[in-house]
């Protein structure tokens, strides 16, 4: 069956926070998102998104869509040769921020399509036939939260199924971080992991003296510890110190995870969908990270991330943010520890209408 798509519609949506988020870097309490449905002539529809921080950031990236969408409209959903397509049409204003992330949500939405024309699966289409993926949850233990409820999510997050989770650090007092760290992870016991995120917040002597504090502490890695494009300092980091760390989630393209493989910045990539431009891109990072010998993981964007993950022999570990749970008709299933695919065609989840609707700005 030839399919043609006919119509791409563009939604901007102001998804609240369940709680805002804050980091060393952020505070914010709605995911300014731009969802896109691509519809062909047979009738299924292909779903994708993207987001910014910031209502008017997010309109400038749904015109950025509504650009690259003449890309795809005419055309069969052929997600590789849309993409090189898509991706000559911007070489002029360039292969980094707000083009790519305008890109990835057409490139999620006309893989999902693909799938759903093979009716398979999107990690079934990839060759992929793991159908649970190990996660950690990042929808919490914010850097601003009291210790009760630091504890108060930790166990929330377990009763959910999760074996994993991530709190952030970066604090002011670097004291109050190796703090904080040490009775969660006490809390936590034996069966489960712990993840901490400075979303660079820390100087290059910081990330050495306080990441020798908290590797006392048994963590499963530490992330971003500096400016993400401090590739050197991020390397010596990681030299440095015994545990993990990870980077790569502010980098753009699989270029920006070439120049971070290079540089040996950092012992795990977690390139992230959008700033990728979409799965094509992020499939293309993964097989870096094969090439080099590194393992790769995810940032944001579970629905997709998964599927991605699932096909990817590579993959370590998938971020679990929940924030687009409600724009969607069925959630991520998690279980002991991980997220279970659906065997559902394509992403296995379809923008909900009454969704669209609620959310619309
Ligand atoms: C993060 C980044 C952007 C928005 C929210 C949270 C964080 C993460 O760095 O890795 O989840
Ligand atoms: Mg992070």
């Amino acid at each position: 069956m030839k399919l043609k798509i006919t119509d791409v519609v563009v939604h901007r949506l102001s998804v609240p926070l369940p709680r805002p988020v804050r980091t060393a870097r952020h505070d914010h309490a709605r995911a300014d998102t731009v969802a896109v449905e691509m519809r062909t002539d047979a009738g299924l529809v292909g779903a994708g998104y993207c987001f910014a921080f910031g209502a008017r950031r997010a309109r400038a990236l749904a015109e950025l869509v509504e650009d690259l969408a003449e890309t795809y409209v005419g055309r069969a959903p052929a997600p590789q040769a849309r993409h090189a397509e898509a991706w000559r049409a911007l070489n002029f204003i360039g292969h980094a921020g707000p083009s790519l992330i305008a890109l990835a949500a057409l490139d999620t939405a006309c893989w999902d399509l693909a799938a759903r024309a093979a009716n398979l699966p999107l990690f079934r289409l990839l060759g992929g036939d793991r159908t649970r993926v190990p996660t950690y949850a990042s929808s919490g233990l914010w850097i601003d939260g009291s210790l009760d409820a630091l504890l108060r999510e930790a166990e929330d997050f377990r009763a959910a199924g999760h074996r994993a989770m991530k709190i952030r650090v970066g604090r002011a007092d670097p004291e109050e971080d190796v703090e904080r760290v040490r009775i969660v992870r006490e809390a936590l016991g034996g069966d489960a992991a712990l993840l901490a995120d400075v979303n660079q917040g820390w100087d290059e002597p910081t990330a050495i003296r306080v990441g020798r504090r908290l590797e006392e502490h048994d963590l499963y890695w530490l992330e971003e510890p500096l400016p993400y494009d401090d590739l050197a300092g991020c390397a010596r980091v990681a030299a440095a110190l015994d545990m993990r760390i990870a980077t790569g989630e502010t980098d753009y393209g699989s270029a920006g995870m070439k120049r971070h493989l290079e540089a040996r910045a950092a012992d795990v990539l977690m390139p992230d969908l959008q700033r990728m431009g979409g799965p094509t891109e992020f499939l293309r990072a993964a097989a870096l990270c094969h090439a080099w010998q590194q393992p790769v993981s995810s940032h944001l964007f579970t629905e997709t991330s998964a599927h991605l993950l699932a096909a990817t022999p590579n993959a370590l570990i998938l971020e679990h943010m929940g924030w687009w749970e409600p724009l969607f008709t069925e959630p991520v299933a998690i279980e002991a520890g991980c997220v279970v695919l659906s065997e559902q065609p394509g992403l296995g989840c379809a923008l909900s209408q009454a969704a669209l609707k609620r959310y619309k700005v």
